[in-house]
């Protein structure tokens, strides 16, 4: 325990001072041209079919050569990649292969990108990003890294956002899919996973036929190593999650407290949880060392029935609401955590303050107003509005927050406004939702289907990522723009422009290997079947118009692109050998292959880089044994 007491980050927990966001940031901006937006909607209206909007309002849009104001990061779901979207154009920037191989970003071809996958990641071919989440400083985005969970094989994943790459994949243990993901807040001290399916611990054999022994747990993970810190074991399935303001709580939806096997095992009780994670308390209890340690992890006892869970300070809170909560959001102001209740249609309101005062955590609930059909979850303006998905009546509802604290349980009143959706949505998210002063601006609500609203292409279709201006009370919310998208974003978090700042070219202090300048080419062979290749690429050649190798040598070949000019991208692409390594500017990339195939094959560049792109290559020519 004495490496976990010197690694536990320190923690005072100050009030939060979170005054009303300055009105002037969005909202009288944005007041000042509904004007507008409402005469060139009224026109837009004759022209389209849909709901009365401002599709073809000229404000939201962004000309040719115009920059957006926000990015936007999309979960790929089961391609279990990440897709950078620009708002409001919602024109596609970027893909970070995340989970899988990808060849344009050479992803799981050169040797880390690829030990990643392999070795860190289990060697699963693919994986389920559901919930991106950006890293914060004092509760607003500090643009370093994003961190996204895999549902499928129960990994987290970072991604560095100077290069928008996936720098680091950790499977985590004791668990069979990691479904929520976010951060002990204001500094991203740790980054949680939400444990899902319930599994033996761990899953080697052991209690097959006794699903009363399986369990689920919230795994915590050092956002700089990677590493588990540790886990809680609770009772019943997790779902999503979201951290407190203030770092000391975090919140897990959770479903089948019955801990079932089947569908209707699983839906037969009608209350589920909300669990409320005491952090520094949790930390308390491993430093005491009150853990079991499972493949190599703390597992701390945050079951019902733990006695962590006896006393005044128990380790896990457990707040029970109406059957299958799903979503759960902290408000922006850090007061409150609304889990939205699915099979239920109401959004249940918890004090967060409370929960550490009351006896019985169902004091902590402080509203249970009546929202819509099928309430999945919930985002911010940070102007006391929340916005909240339902799945159910294709809608998306806006009610104003504390006015539910003010009403009683099961009131509608609350609900300011519901706008129809095309079609059922799922999350929704509101630009900076997750930090203590969102935009207020804009909201994308990612469908699930999109029906009739493209051109037909197959019996799969595109899903609907549908944008919506949020920023002037008065007007409402107004529908902007449809977005196809491939299968299937789950989640997003908008980000201000300004607080990300991706590198031009690589700074190569920043690669682990070391670069091949000019001059410093180098083809060495080192025993009878060892060759270490040392080469470069710019307009239009490789250090090496050819390569003589034997057959059944190992070829250890690395290469730097030694262009200074940013954008200018090479590749070197092997034939036969499958690889294809993608080069930005003054970039590196290493890779190790056994020239087993006798031969000639023409290395080239994959990336049309200049005129005489088609002549950069090299011959490799492969001799028989
Ligand atoms: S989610 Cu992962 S099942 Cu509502 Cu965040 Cu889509
Ligand atoms: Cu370099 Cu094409």
């Amino acid at each position: 325990t004495e490496a976990t007491a010197a690694k536990r980050p320190s923690l005072d927990l100050p009030r939060l001072e979170l005054g009303r966001r300055d009105f002037m940031k969005a909202g009288a901006a944005v007041g000042a041209m509904s004007g507008l937006a409402g005469c060139t909607s009224i026109l837009a209206d004759e022209e389209s079919n849909d709901s009365g909007d401002a599709a073809a309002s000229g404000e939201h849009s962004v000309a040719p050569g115009e920059h957006d104001e926000y990015y936007g990061f999309l979960s790929g779901g089961h391609t279990g990649e990440i897709r950078v979207v620009g708002l409001p154009s919602m024109r596609e920037l970027m893909r970070i292969p995340v989970f899988q191989a990808e060849s344009a970003r050479g992803f799981g071809h050169d040797a880390k990108s690829s030990q990643m996958l392999e070795e860190e990641g289990g060697g699963y071919t693919w994986g389920d990003t559901h919930h991106p989440r950006v890293s914060q400083t004092d509760n607003d985005y500090d643009g370093r890294w994003l961190f996204v969970n895999d549902k499928a094989n129960g990994r987290m994943a970072r991604v560095d956002l100077e290069y928008f790459e996936t720098d680091a994949i950790t499977n985590v243990p004791n668990c069979q899919g990691v479904h929520g993901a976010c951060m002990q807040l204001p500094d991203t001290q740790l980054v949680f996973g939400v444990g899902e399916f319930r599994v033996p611990m761990p899953n080697d054999g052991r209690d097959v036929q006794s699903p009363d022994e399986y369990g689920s747990v919230l795994s915590a993970i050092n956002p700089e190593t990677m590493d588990v810190e540790w886990q809680v074991e609770v009772d019943g399935n997790m779902d999503n999650g979201d951290g407190g303001k203030e770092g000391r709580w975090f919140f897990a939806t959770g479903y089948n407290s019955e801990e079932g096997v089947t569908e209707s095992e699983m839906a037969r009780s009608d209350r589920d949880y909300v669990k409320a994670f005491d952090i520094p308390a949790i930390w308390d209890a491993v430093e005491a060392g009150n853990y079991e340690e499972i493949s190599g992890v703390p597992v701390v006892d945050g079951t019902m029935d733990s006695s962590l869970n006896e006393g005044d300070r128990p380790i896990v809170r457990y707040v029970a609401t109406p059957k299958s909560p799903h979503g759960i959001s902290v408000t922006p102001d850090g007061n409150y955590a609304i889990a939205s209740g699915k099979l239920d249609p109401s959004c249940t309101v918890i004090d967060i303050d409370a929960i550490a005062e009351v006896d019985d955590p169902q004091e902590s609930i402080v509203g249970q107003p009546r929202i819509g059909m099928g309430p999945l979850h919930t985002a911010y303006d940070g102007r006391g509005h929340a916005y909240t998905t339902l799945f159910i009546d294709s809608q998306v509802a806006k009610w104003d927050y504390e006015a539910a604290v003010e009403a009683e349980a099961g009131s509608e009143e609350p609900v300011i406004e519901k706008h129809d959706v095309h079609y059922n949505p799922g999350h929704l998210i509101a630009s900076e939702s997750y930090t203590a002063s969102p935009q207020g601006d804009y909201l994308v609500s990612l469908n699930k289907l999109s029906k009739d609203r493209f051109l037909p292409v197959g019996p799969i279709h595109p899903e609907n990522d549908q944008l919506f201006h949020i920023g002037d009370d008065d007007a409402g919310m107004e529908l902007i723009k449809d977005k196809p998208s491939y299968p299937e974003p789950h989640d997003a978090s908008i980000v201000h422009k300004d607080k990300i700042e991706p590198a031009k070219t690589w700074d190569t202090d920043d690669y682990e290997i070391d670069y091949v300048a000019e001059g410093e080419e180098s083809f060495e062979r080192v025993d009878d079947s060892t060759v270490e290749i040392e080469m470069w690429a710019r307009r239009n050649e490789y250090a090496f118009p050819e390569v003589t190798l034997q057959e059944g040598d190992e070829v250890t070949l690395r290469i730097s692109n030694v262009e200074t000019t940013s954008d200018v991208i090479h590749s070197i692409a092997i034939p036969e050998y499958d690889i294809n390594l993608a080069l930005a500017p003054q970039d590196t990339r290493e890779v190790t292959f056994t020239a087993d195939q006798p031969g000639v094959f023409w290395a080239y560049c994959a990336y049309f880089c200049s005129a005489l792109h088609l002549e950069m290559r090299s011959r490799i020519l492969v001799e028989p044994d």
